[in-house]
């Protein structure tokens, strides 16, 4: 927190609260996670309870030749769960699905989730981390926030176990 801007004089604390709101929802969705691929909802959590997250902030200017360039490259986030806010609702993000770009629609106040490349590995692929990217608009500025989790820096990070037995057992019947 040291390092963030102390201007406006409640941006550290908001910053701080909202940050600490973005993990409880992070180790939820977690668990959710782990149920989801028939586990208890621990196998992923607690790797996940004390663990690191890092904030970005993005600021996209309007540009005349939006067309021609990009707000950011396509890329794949390399933590686990990203929680990313677009915080003035102007459309910005587009993820690639077979093959093909497709624009994600800015709900307000929804928090857009991606799983990471941390989460493809624990899940032994069953989930796929997101290839991205952001676009610019010609006549709007865009902003967002995203919150990006990790586990913490003692956990072993591989396929969990007791899911690879699982995919084991299935392939066997
Ligand atoms: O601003 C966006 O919509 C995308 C942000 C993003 O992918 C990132 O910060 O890694």
């Amino acid at each position: 927190m040291r390092f963030w801007s102390t201007h406006p004089p409640s941006f550290r604390e908001s910053l701080d609260k909202y940050s600490a709101e973005m993990q409880r929802v992070a180790l939820v969705l977690f668990g959710l996670l782990a149920k989801n691929l028939g586990l208890e909802p621990e196998k992923l959590t607690d790797h996940f309870k004390n663990g690191t997250q890092a904030v970005r902030m993005n600021y996209y200017p309007p540009c005349p030749q939006a067309d021609k360039v990009l707000g950011l490259s396509l890329h794949s986030d390399a933590n686990a769960l990203s929680l990313l806010l677009q915080v003035n609702d102007v459309q910005g993000l587009q993820i690639r699905r077979n093959g093909t770009w497709v624009s994600v629609e800015s709900i307000p106040g929804a928090l857009i989730v991606n799983i990471g490349d941390i989460i493809e590995i624990m899940s032994n692929g069953r989930y796929k981390s997101i290839e991205h990217r952001a676009v610019v608009n010609p006549k709007e500025e865009c902003l967002s926030i995203g919150l990006f989790h990790s586990p913490k820096f003692d956990s072993d990070v591989g396929p969990i176990p007791d899911l690879v037995k699982k995919m084991i057992q299935i392939m066997l019947l």
